[in-house]
């Protein structure tokens, strides 16, 4: 057996160790809990997580399918203790990720007896699917932070418009020169109508 291979079945073995003495301890369901609990929309592990059902399992974004290059950059992952490491765990989503790189593992884990400190802890700037919904509010919310079709209607018809507002301005002044030019094509065309009748009739006076 190769080296490689040998490294690779020791991670394998550590992470199914691990999993199977704190099957749940990776799923973290006290955050989605919470952002259940404060949104009333129907959230699970895909807030953080890769696949829907938590890293649990055998399908694409769980453990039990992950190769060997997948395997290190997991285990890489889990031992960011301090913040302003950029992981790339292929478990979490890119929200996931993002957490690590910010808080760390270490404040994550601490924050599970506080999810409701996570987004003041996040802070309200990074938005990483750019819907104009901050990732931290995402998670108040009970939407995916990944996703720019979902999240809170009416903030995102806010976000829209702001995003937007140099072409709705535009598009307004548009439309008003446009009904001004008109009223003032009428208004000359009714002026001209008008002489033309004055004319019309101080000749027919002359005659
Ligand atoms: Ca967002």
């Amino acid at each position: 057996m190769k080296k490689s291979q040998l490294i690779y079945m020791f991670l394998l073995l550590i992470v199914c160790s691990f999993e199977l003495f704190e099957l749940k301890a990776y799923a973290y369901p006290e955050f989605y809990e919470y952002s259940r609990k404060v949104s009333g929309r129907n959230t699970n592990c895909a807030l953080c997580h890769t696949h829907g059902d938590g890293p649990e399992g055998f399908e694409e974004g769980q453990i039990k399918s992950l190769n060997k290059t997948e395997m290190e950059r997991l285990m890489r992952a889990r031992s960011a203790f301090q913040s302003g490491v950029k992981v790339k765990s292929p478990i979490l989503n890119a929200f996931g990720n993002h957490i690590i790189y910010k808080i760390g593992k270490k404040r994550f884990l601490e924050l599970k007896s506080h999810p409701e400190n996570l987004s003041t802890e996040l802070g309200f700037k990074s938005d990483l699917d750019r819907d104009g919904i901050s990732d931290a509010q995402e998670y108040l919310d009970g939407t995916l932070a990944i996703s720019k079709e979902d999240g809170d209607p009416k903030k995102l018809f806010i976000a829209n418009i702001r995003i937007n507002i140099k072409h709705i301005i535009l598009a307004i002044l548009s439309v008003s020169l446009m009904f001004f030019g008109f009223v003032a094509l009428l208004k000359g065309l009714y002026l001209k109508t008008k002489l033309n009748n004055k004319d019309g009739g101080n000749k027919n006076e002359k005659t």
